[in-house]
């Protein structure tokens, strides 16, 4: 039947809509680039849940180029050294939170999470925690450092590194020589993570370390022994944040074997601390997929913004370069983040 020039005109909303509608599905279902779903890392990685993170310096964030980056593509921020304990504690009982709240209240302020690193480390340690020898005083003093620092930042923080760096290097299996473990013995982090769930329950407690990536190497299974043991006599402990300093070939080919070995303890898995070393597009892309593959992988953290703001002087292991350009292993993650 021929439709009249008046009834087709009508028609033409109705068929307009249903053109619109048969375009739009297959995109929003399949079709559409991954890249093309958000603009940002933050916003990219939120559409499956996670959060994409960037370690932040407070000495930087006067820089208008670094501020507006870490504004613009990212959800959490880790503070670089500021929430450490020769920052926070300088001396017994005097505390300092002015350079950790400045970065933590303006990620608040922006809806950013803030990731809190980190409460007990042989590293980056005042000298007056080293020295002490009394076991009695040691365990006071560790406590204390944890409850205050929770305390003040109680409901800020969405993960605290509870413990961080503990185990040793090479093929022991075992923990480091360091004031807690030499003074207080091995049972100081089992302390430490218990104390700090008195401190601020609504936290998620992390055990964080660097060279745990491998599945096979002892490290990894030293530390995967432990939070195993953790689950098994309830002592509380919530995720493991694999740092993910990887050299030029990225992650190791058992990456995500690792991150779900972890998550089948019952804990989430967060890279804390990325960076790859000339940043190569299929090494960001690796590293970013084993995360996505696993569903208790809940985020991301970049150790730092621009390529000149990293602790790998020379190496150029981030998203961004020197002048603050997106670098292609941006391109890379957002893709991966996409699902791609
Ligand atoms: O070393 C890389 C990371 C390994 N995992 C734990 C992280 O906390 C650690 O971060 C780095 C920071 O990126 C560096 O910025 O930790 C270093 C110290 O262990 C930080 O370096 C220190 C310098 O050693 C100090 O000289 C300097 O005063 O940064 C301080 C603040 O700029």
């Amino acid at each position: 039947m021929r439709s009249s020039p008046r009834s087709g005109r009508r028609r033409l909303p109705a068929l307009a809509l249903l053109a619109a509608a048969v375009l739009a599905l297959p995109q929003a279902a399949a079709a559409a680039p991954a890249t093309a779903q958000a603009d940002t890392l933050g916003a990219q990685a939120a559409l499956s849940g996670r959060y994409f993170g960037a370690a932040v310096a407070a000495g930087r964030l006067g820089d208008s180029t670094y501020a507006g980056i870490v504004d613009r593509e990212f959800s959490s921020v880790t503070a670089e050294n500021e929430m450490k304990w020769d920052t926070l504690e300088p001396s017994r009982g005097s505390f300092n939170f002015g350079p950790g709240d400045r970065i933590a209240d303006r990620a608040l302020a922006r809806g950013q999470k803030v990731r809190g690193h980190t409460l007990v480390w042989h590293s980056q340690l005042p000298g007056w925690v080293n020295s002490t020898r009394d076991a009695n005083t040691l365990r006071t003093v560790m406590n204390n450092h944890i409850t205050t620092v929770m305390n003040h930042y109680r409901g800020k923080i969405h993960s605290w590194d509870v413990v961080n760096e503990a185990f040793a290097d090479g093929g022991s299996g075992g923990l480091r020589g360091s004031v807690f473990r030499d003074v207080l013995g091995d049972g100081f982090l089992e302390e430490a993570f218990r104390t700090a769930r008195q401190a601020d329950p609504s936290a998620k407690l992390c055990y964080n370390d660097y060279n745990i990536e491998n599945w096979t190497d002892a490290k990894t299974q030293g530390v995967y022994r432990m939070v195993r043991d953790f689950k098994a006599r309830g002592v509380p402990i919530d995720c493991v944040g694999l740092q993910s300093h990887f050299g030029t070939g990225g992650p190791p080919a058992s990456f995500q074997t690792t991150i779900s070995s972890f998550a089948a303890l019952g804990v989430d898995v967060q890279l804390t601390e990325l960076d790859i070393e000339g940043a190569s597009q299929a090494a960001y892309s690796s590293a970013v997929r084993a995360c996505m593959n696993v569903a208790r992988c809940t985020g991301i953290t970049v150790w730092g913004v621009r390529d000149s703001d990293s602790w790998r002087t020379g190496q150029n292991p981030l998203l961004f370069d020197n002048g603050g350009n997106k670098k292609p292993a941006y391109h890379s993650v957002m893709s991966v983040l996409g699902g791609a």
